[in-house]
């Protein structure tokens, strides 16, 4: 009865890999390079129909999409990194673990700007957005990082290893210099033992590999405007 997580590193699958180590549960790590002749190979097609990842298996169960498996896993292990339905932060819980997605989208378009698109088809006005999307996001959160530790009130949840991982992933197309409070969140992430054991080894920046592809990191302008959340 083993629990197999199949993953490529720094992809979603980080979240889950996170996450089963600060549960500190047994489990079995698949781990591909990022490439289609792996993840698009027969035998992986049945495990995931579209070739993504993460997917987790655990005994006769196979389940996808990384917010989903964050909720199973908290669930499964009654762990206290999630927030059980009726507990007052649960609905806030489940709020950050899912727009974790929203915002690594900014940055997957960005990726996708900058490594799969050919040059001539490359768009400034893409990159731009996809930037100043990135930028909203981290406003919004240095207003209540500003404040607290991690995203929610009562300290580190799975909700920062869907969210911490989004964070890691634009440092790699942002800068945090006008958004201090997220910053340290970032550096608190990277002091957990477990965070940095799903790391590719001696690692130390997100998409190092990816670094010299990419354009220069945006820089935002401090947030105008303090709105209580
Ligand atoms: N919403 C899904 C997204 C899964 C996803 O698209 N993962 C990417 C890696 S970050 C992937 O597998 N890409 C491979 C492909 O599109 O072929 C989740 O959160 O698990």
């Amino acid at each position: 009865m083993t629990m197999t997580l199949y993953h490529c590193p720094e992809t979603r699958s980080m979240r889950t890999l996170w996450l089963l180590n600060e549960l500190g549960v047994p489990f079995e790590l698949v781990s591909m390079p990022f490439d289609h002749k792996f993840l698009r190979a027969k035998d992986y097609l049945a495990v995931h129909p579209l070739g993504r990842i993460p997917a987790l298996v655990d005994d006769d169960l196979t389940i996808f999409e990384s917010g989903a498996i964050c909720e199973y896993l908290c669930e499964k292990y009654g762990s206290e990194l999630g927030r059980a339905p009726g507990d007052p932060e649960r609905p806030r819980w489940l709020q950050w673990v899912h727009f974790a997605e929203t915002m690594l989208v900014h940055g997957q378009n960005l990726v996708q700007q900058w490594i799969f698109v050919s040059e001539a088809e490359r768009s400034p006005i893409v990159i731009n957005l996809e930037s100043r999307r990135i930028g909203k996001c981290l406003d919004m959160l240095e207003r209540i990082l500003a404040n607290q530790e991690y995203i929610l009130p009562s300290g580190f949840s799975a909700a920062d290893t869907s969210l911490g991982f989004s964070v890691y992933f634009v440092t790699a197309f942002v800068t945090f210099d006008v958004h201090p409070a997220v910053q340290a969140y970032y550096d608190r992430i990277w002091a957990r033992p477990a965070f940095q054991q799903s790391m590719p080894p001696g690692q130390t920046k997100a998409l190092e590999w990816l670094l010299p592809r990419l354009g220069q990191p945006m820089k935002f302008r401090a947030p105008a405007e303090k709105i209580a959340l």
